[in-house]
């Protein structure tokens, strides 16, 4: 009996897995760019608006990773596994790159598992919202295969402002994720002040149209606390001491408004760390080895099933 023939896929300078809000984005920049994609989602039909821009559609995992070279834009690190787990062979010998976010022991998981099966395995955190893919302004940082990130840069910059941060493939998202937790802190210290306000009846957009410049401003000071981080001497003069910088009347007030005061009663605790340890003199930049002191393992948590599938 012969076997079965298969329609040759046809090859594209890229093959996008995943096309939600971000995949679509990346997917319909690469078109506007003049390049081919093949685009592959879970649930059929939202490849239908790419399609009619130039977008060949694979009908299946498996035809698209073998149609170019792989990006994988899913929800987590289980979508990625659960994907590629299927395609492994079909993967051998092409190259992967993953743009969904991660932990960075998730990266290295799957870096390692790419690199069992022979794909060449590059990671990329993406330090945009869609609406700022394709301009400048957007960045992406990478790490993972150095050839990867080489060969495709010309595609990469597309999108947005590339940055390779070395091979280790847990790097890129490391810096997102540190990058991110700095974001997230001065979304959650506005909105623990909006609550603060609002009994006296100040609206939240009243109180963010005080806030952000004042945020602004004060971003200004970053480099400076950095300077004494990296220099390691806490105690340079001129700046404003942690004893002077407690924030218990602030931890108060909140509670004075009925409003939990746990954004700023962590802060406040990193600095009484401190103070207790007798560094009260020493400035801000000090409650840096507060945080130092609770440094977690950065040993990859390696799952029994790892290894075996993504
Ligand atoms: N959107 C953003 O602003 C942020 C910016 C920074 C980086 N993120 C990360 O990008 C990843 C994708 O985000 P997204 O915005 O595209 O997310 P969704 O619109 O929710 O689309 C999710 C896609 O993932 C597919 N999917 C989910 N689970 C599975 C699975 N088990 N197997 C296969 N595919 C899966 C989903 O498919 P479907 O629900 O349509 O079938 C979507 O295509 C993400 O890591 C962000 O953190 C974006």
């Amino acid at each position: 009996m012969s076997e079965p023939t298969r329609k040759p896929v046809q090859l594209t300078d890229v093959s996008m897995l995943g096309l939600g809000a971000m995949g679509s984005a990346l997917a319909a920049a690469l078109l506007d760019a003049g390049r081919s994609v093949t685009v592959w989602n879970r649930t059929p039909g939202r490849a239908a608006e790419l399609m009619t821009r130039g977008a060949r559609g694979a009908g299946a995992v498996g035809e698209a990773v073998t149609a170019s070279p792989v990006v994988v834009c899913l929800l987590k690190y289980d979508s990625v596994r659960d994907t590629l787990g299927p395609v492994a062979d079909e993967l051998r010998g092409r190259t992967l790159l993953n743009v969904t976010t991660t932990t960075p022991n998730e990266s290295r998981q799957l870096a390692a598992w790419a690199a069992e099966f022979g794909v060449t395995y590059l990671d990329g955190a993406i330090m945009a919202v869609p609406a700022m893919i394709g301009t400048r302004e957007g960045q992406i940082f990478y790490s993972g295969s150095r050839k990867a990130y080489d060969t495709l840069l010309p595609t990469l910059d597309v999108w947005a402002t590339s940055e390779f941060h070395g091979e280790d493939a847990g790097r890129a998202s490391l810096v997102d994720l540190a990058m991110l937790s700095g974001m997230y802190q001065m979304f959650a210290g506005f909105i623990h002040g909006a609550a603060m306000v609002a009994p006296m009846g100040m609206s939240a957009s009243d109180f963010a149209a005080r806030q952000a410049p004042f945020l602004a401003a004060m971003t200004h000071g970053l480099a400076g606390f950095a300077e004494i981080v990296d220099g390691g001497d806490y105690a340079v003069p001129g700046q404003q001491s942690l004893d002077f910088s407690d924030l218990s009347h602030i931890v108060r007030a909140s509670e004075e408004q009925g409003v939990d005061a746990a954004p700023i009663a962590g802060v406040q605790a990193l600095i009484s760390r401190q103070i207790d340890a007798g560094h009260g003199r020493e400035g801000f930049a000090r409650i840096y080895e507060s945080l130092r002191a609770a440094r977690p393992t950065t040993r990859p948590t390696t799952r029994p099933e790892e290894g075996t599938a993504a």
